[in-house]
């Protein structure tokens, strides 16, 4: 697959808000934040979409879950809620060809996302 933004962020070629990191993922804040926390957290692996996840990536998303609860949770979002969405080609809005859960947390958030 093409190299997208993202890699460029995990090899520190262009700056992020990194927040964390640790072997086979990273997370950073999102550059057009649509609520007072809104988080990227990626696979340091490059995948396109949700579609291209293969059998060997399974554990993978699992951690990217784990991630994403342990920062809501040391964040202080885990009482009051938060979101964590992954969009999925064109009809879903993703822009950036490179896997990532959104974090959105700090503010009632609308559902359903129309
Ligand atoms: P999606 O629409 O699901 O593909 O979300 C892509 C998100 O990536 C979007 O919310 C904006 C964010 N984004 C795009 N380029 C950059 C960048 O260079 N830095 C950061 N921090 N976020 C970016």
């Amino acid at each position: 697959m093409s190299e997208t933004i993202f890699t460029k962020i995990i090899n520190r070629e262009i700056p992020a808000d990194i927040v964390y990191e640790d072997d086979i993922s990273l997370a950073f804040r999102d550059i057009n934040p649509q609520a007072p926390v809104h988080l990227l957290i990626i696979p340091k692996k490059p995948i396109a979409t949700i579609n291209d996840i293969e059998e060997d990536d399974r554990e993978l998303f699992g951690h990217l879950y784990w991630v994403a609860a342990k920062l809501a949770k040391e964040m202080g979002f885990a009482e009051d809620g938060y979101r964590v969405v992954m969009n999925c080609g064109e009809n879903s809005g993703q822009t950036v060809f490179h896997i990532h859960l959104h974090l959105l947390a700090g503010k009632p958030l609308g559902w359903p996302p129309y």
